[in-house]
């Protein structure tokens, strides 16, 4: 099942022009609207007509989350202020949010990129939305809400938190498609079994899982707990919200909606352009927006392209799931360490609960990475032996995808912070 057949298997020649009329159109509007962008294009010496072909994009100037907190609240806007009919912001750790704003159309075109979302998951009118990622300046509550209503679903606005209430609405309203956190879905299949209530009694039927890394370890676990098909979806504010990229029921790569998006990798140390299949960093040019066009965005996200069509049929560029932003590598005595490396080592084992939490910290110049995992209960309460066993060979374990050795900390079971929203994995004393 498609949202919007055409523009979903397009071949890819065509769908090059239209990107190239698009493209050719962003350019114009950011140089005539934002000085910002006209700075940044005189700086390099192109002008928006230069563009004659696709590839001509690489002679374009990046964008850079900065450069939206420099030009603090509205500087990156491109339509005047009395057509923008919404803000969402990103609240950073530190300093100024960074502001995004849209056009009627622009929430128009959002609504229908997400309702494209839902029909990856095999949503149709006759669904019933649960919208439980957060409503507010976050992108992730509103974004999923307009989207399931121009889906022609039934939706459910609950926002997230009060996780019981959650369940019970779950039940009595017949909730077929639940959006939230991966962890929060976890988190939610947790509060089902301590309640007693077999998920497979619900009317669930798919989840929509996003706004944070997640394995697809943890993508087979909430699949197995819940009882429902779980796609990831991909989004940032900066660009548009969630409904950037999705995966279908082939979990073969997130198709990127390319008649909105252009997609790069770059290498994030030379800045240059890597082939379809390297691992970089993904950078984002938006083609069709009025109110924040962003010409080629560094996400920070690591991820790579795939060329060929889907299985599903569809033929948008592919990406890898993301496993983690550039920023959230941590460099423990040297050596690059994604928190999702440990989470794939964690939820392929037994008797260990997928809740973890890393501890970094620096004594006398020596990096140290704790990771606390809980146990199950039985286990807990079992002899010391059958922990340490455990605890060997879960650092074992690590330490053989790491490369480092790392200290395993069983804790019991509830004791690590559970997330409504997105997860705090990491600790990083050494900041
Ligand atoms: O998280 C938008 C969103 C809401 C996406 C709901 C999906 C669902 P921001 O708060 O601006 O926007 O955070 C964007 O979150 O650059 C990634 O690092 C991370 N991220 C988002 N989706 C995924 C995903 C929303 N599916 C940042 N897998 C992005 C991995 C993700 N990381």
């Amino acid at each position: 099942m498609y949202w919007n057949k055409e523009i979903e298997c397009m071949d890819r020649e065509q769908l090059g022009l239209i990107q190239l009329e698009k493209l050719k159109a962003t350019a114009k509007k950011v140089y005539e609207n934002v000085p910002f962008y006209k700075k940044a294009f005189d700086d390099k010496g192109i002008r928006p007509e230069d563009i004659r072909r696709l590839d001509d994009l690489k002679h374009l100037p990046f964008t850079v989350k900065n450069d939206l907190r420099d030009n603090y609240p509205f500087g990156l806007f491109a339509a005047k202020q009395e057509d923008i009919v919404r803000v969402h912001a990103s609240s950073g750790t530190t300093g100024k949010p960074t502001v995004v704003g849209y056009t009627k159309r622009d929430i128009k075109n959002w609504a229908d990129l997400m309702a494209r979302t839902y029909v990856f998951a095999g949503g149709n009118k006759n669904s019933v939305i649960q919208v439980a990622y957060g409503y507010g300046l976050f992108t992730g509550g509103l974004g999923a809400h307009y989207g399931a209503e121009a889906l022609g679903a039934m939706t459910v606005p609950v926002s997230g938190g009060n996780t019981k209430r959650q369940i019970m609405l779950m039940q009595d309203f017949g909730t077929t498609i639940i959006a939230c956190t991966p962890s929060y879905a976890l988190f939610m299949a947790e509060t089902m079994e301590d309640m007693g209530i077999d998920p497979k009694s619900l009317k669930l039927e798919a989840g929509v899982f996003g706004a944070e890394p997640w394995t697809e370890a943890m993508r087979t676990e909430i699949e197995h707990r819940l009882g429902i098909l779980a796609i990831d979806i991909y989004g940032l504010s900066e660009i548009m919200g969630p409904g950037v990229a999705t995966d279908c029921e082939y979990k073969q790569g997130l198709h990127i909606s390319e008649d909105f998006f252009l997609p790069e990798i770059i290498d994030p140390d030379t800045l240059e352009p890597l082939p379809y299949g390297e691992k970089g960093e993904l950078v984002i040019t938006t083609i069709d927006k009025d109110g924040i066009p962003l010409i080629r965005y560094r996400t920070r996200d690591i991820t790579s392209l795939h060329e060929q069509t889907c299985g599903c049929g569809r033929t948008m560029v592919r990406m890898d799931k993301v496993l983690g932003r550039s920023d959230d590598m941590l460099i423990i005595r040297g050596v690059n360490v994604f928190p999702s490396q440990i989470e794939s080592v964690l939820v392929e084992m037994a008797d260990v609960s997928p809740h973890y939490q890393i501890v970094v910290d620096r004594a006398s110049n020596v990096d140290s990475l704790e990771v606390q995992v809980e146990v199950s209960a039985a286990l807990f309460s079992d002899e010391i032996k059958r922990l340490e066993d455990l605890r060997n060979k879960i650092e074992a374990e690590i330490q053989s995808v790491l490369g480092i050795g790392v200290t395993v900390t069983l804790v019991e079971p509830k004791t690590i912070e559970r997330s409504m929203g997105k997860a705090k994995r990491v600790i990083d004393n050494r900041k």
